[in-house]
């Protein structure tokens, strides 16, 4: 039977401290979430980080090592780590955890897009922190840069280190982005795409449109592995039809703070639980982290820097 890889995104750069009290922000937090996530049956846990004071998202390396270092300790959740980082965060900084520490998985955003949050501020009525608005309010400006010459440099960052990229595709024309670093030699198949729906700036997060993006990876690359990662309220659904449709599902609260509507989400775990039973229901055990790195056909915990 095949076998589900489910995900959590654990905290993210999206959401701020003041959207809930439940987002994971210190590096302690983080690494227990990613530890929950494992214990309910997650097989791999994406891995942002932030000011531990202020829930400001970083790319601060201790903090990125320090989570490594207390999960592996722990048990053997898979880590994908972001290159995305912060909206607005350097280029050049947002790749260096993956020459830090060698993970087996991180993220290689598909091509550049919109990215906006701002539309979210009004519906926010007591601030936390002062950076928050500000941070929101400026996506209106914003444009999450990913250029053909930035995929290459950190695909040949990514692949030096024996890491898995997982290409982050935001909407369909990303799905030809990789197919041409394929054809350029850049890419090593099988690949393992992530669709991610819903983010202002990228594709709807509807039915429909996750078939099309399917249909079109199928016929544009061929073989694949693929998850679907839904903002908001349609991270459910759609991660189920993505279930029955053959694929993997990622869950978390770097997409979704909710567990159900109105009802914010304590931990990523929840989501986790309320997936994997949904999964189960329908006939999909979810795999381990050792059969998800033989799915994703990833280098072990054995082969990493932490
Ligand atoms: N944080 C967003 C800017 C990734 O982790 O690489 C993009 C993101 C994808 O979260
Ligand atoms: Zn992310």
């Amino acid at each position: 039977m095949k076998k589900a890889i489910i995900t959590a995104a654990i905290t993210g750069a999206i959401h701020t401290p003041s959207m809930s009290p439940y987002l994971p922000v210190t590096p302690e937090q983080i690494a227990d979430e990613a530890i929950k996530v494992h214990e309910e049956g997650g097989a791999v846990a994406h891995i942002h980080v932030r000011d531990p004071n202020t829930g400001y998202p970083t790319a601060d390396q201790d903090a990125y090592r320090e989570i490594a270092v207390e999960v592996k300790k722990r048990c053997d959740i898979i880590l994908c780590f972001t290159t995305g980082g912060r909206l607005g965060e350097p280029v050049g900084k947002r790749v260096k955890v993956v020459s830090s520490l060698k993970p087996e998985m991180a993220s290689l955003n598909a091509g550049s897009l919109n990215f906006g949050l701002f539309h979210v501020v009004d519906k926010i009525k007591k601030w936390k922190y002062h950076w928050e608005k500000e941070y929101l309010e400026g996506t209106e400006d914003v444009i999450f840069p990913n250029t053909f010459k930035t995929m290459r440099e950190y695909l040949e960052i990514i692949y030096a280190n024996n890491t898995k990229p997982e290409f982050e595709i935001y909407d369909a024309g990303m799905i030809n982005n990789v197919a041409f670093l394929i054809e350029e030699g850049y890419v090593r198949k099988p690949v393992y795409l992530q669709f991610v729906m819903g983010i202002l700036g990228g594709i709807p997060a509807t039915p429909q449109n996750l078939i099309f993006l399917v249909e079109s990876a199928r016929t544009t690359i061929g073989e694949f592995e693929f998850s679907v990662c839904a903002a908001g309220k349609a991270q459910l659904s759609l991660c189920t039809q993505s279930l029955i449709l053959g694929g993997h599902a990622r869950v978390g609260l770097e997409d979704n703070l909710h567990i159900d509507k109105g009802i914010l989400a304590k931990s990523n775990a929840e989501q986790v639980a309320k997936i994997i039973k949904i999964a189960k229901e329908l006939g999909f055990e979810p795999a381990t982290p050792n059969e998800a790195r033989k799915i994703l056909n990833l280098k072990g915990l054995g082969n990493v820097n932490f």
